[in-house]
């Protein structure tokens, strides 16, 4: 019997390595625990306050979701999960829940992970996703530097107080900040100052390290990803998809219509040079539309079905072709003022 030991761990050690999913660090679902079923073992080891109901969001229509009603300045409600290399997240990430909050009567901690370095414990390190006071728009803040430096984002859409909304933030080092609600997008901004000033700091959820409040409300389905989601990924989880089961999509579908075809080389082309935003052609997140978008989409032209009759090199001479217009009109643009 003592043999077969050294077997059984292998066997868990194996299990944990294929159970993780590439991008996805940490996943609560909240069905009756604040375990992480990411695979990564980013398990809560410190529960401040909070119970399981079975009010869950409709999207999702089963398990339970977690409720916590906490008082401001006190750290009551929420859960502590300890640092580990997965929760440091030095180049891209999403962030995305379902919330569903009592009020917004102050700032309210969906997930942060701070301070970082020498900073004060009320500055946002990592990362920090919050609510924003009275006004319940989602934020987004990191540190720029190991000091008391950072930026913060604001969304261009709030939660509502007693209705289950998803919300998500995605960033991107040198990049954009996305934010979304229920799944439409919520406001883009560049990326500003470092991002990535990673900490040992335990990551809190529904709180902060400062006991600025805890969460007064309810939240189901977190999760934690060390990439970027796209529009479509976004819209999935919006829908209730399975963090665990997201269905691929194809970075190039600008319009989401499960095909790469010339109705997104158009968008990509009318909005090239001035789109700052996936829907306008931003395919790789950086938040302007030039020729590396261009060439993404190039190399996944046709797929999900090629317009009838247009073979692939014929769609790729279509394309640069298109290119090479939008060049020769700006050319003639800056002629026509030298002429007149
Ligand atoms: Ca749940
Ligand atoms: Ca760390
Ligand atoms: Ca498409
Ligand atoms: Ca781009």
């Amino acid at each position: 019997m003592p043999r077969l030991i050294p077997v059984m761990v292998f066997s868990v050690g194996l299990v944990l390595a294929t159970g993780a999913r590439a991008g996805l660090v940490a996943y609560y679902p909240l069905d009756g625990d604040t375990d992480d079923a990411s695979g990564n073992a980013n398990d809560a080891t410190n529960v401040f306050g909070g119970g399981f109901i079975d009010d869950v969001p409709p999207q999702i229509g089963g398990g339970m979701a977690f409720e916590m009603f906490g008082t401001v300045g006190m750290m009551n409600a929420g859960f502590q999960v300890d640092d580990d290399p997965t929760l440091d997240i030095a180049d891209a990430l999403t962030i995305s829940a379902w919330v569903n909050m009592t009020d917004v009567n102050t700032f309210y901690f969906i997930a942060a992970k701070a301070p970082s370095g020498t900073a004060n414990i009320n500055f946002p390190g990592n990362y920090e996703f919050r609510i924003e006071q009275a006004t319940g728009n989602l934020q987004f803040l990191h540190q720029t530097s190991e000091g008391n430096t950072f930026s913060s984002y604001t969304a261009t859409a709030a939660v509502t107080p007693f209705e289950w909304n998803h919300v998500a933030v995605t960033a991107v080092a040198g990049g954009n900040v996305a934010f979304f609600v229920d799944g439409a997008q919520a406001g883009t901004f560049a990326q500003s100052g470092n991002f990535g000033v990673t900490n040992d700091n335990p990551l809190l959820v529904g709180t902060r390290a400062d006991s600025h409040s805890s969460f007064n409300g309810w939240m189901d389905d977190l999760s934690i990803w060390d990439e970027a989601l796209g529009v479509g990924k976004i819209g999935a989880l919006a829908g209730g998809g399975d963090p665990l089961n997201l269905p691929d999509f194809n970075p190039a579908d600008i319009n989401l219509d499960s095909m790469v075809d010339m109705i997104d080389y158009m968008t990509l082309r009318d909005n090239f040079g001035t789109g700052t935003t996936f829907a306008e052609g931003d395919i790789d997140g950086n938040g302007i539309v030039n020729g590396a978008d261009f060439r993404i989409l190039k190399n996944n032209f046709g797929v999900g079905g090629a317009p009838a009759g247009v073979p692939e090199p014929g769609a790729l001479a279509l394309l640069w072709v298109g290119a090479g217009t939008l060049l020769f009109g700006k050319r003639r643009r800056r002629v026509i003022v030298v002429v007149s």
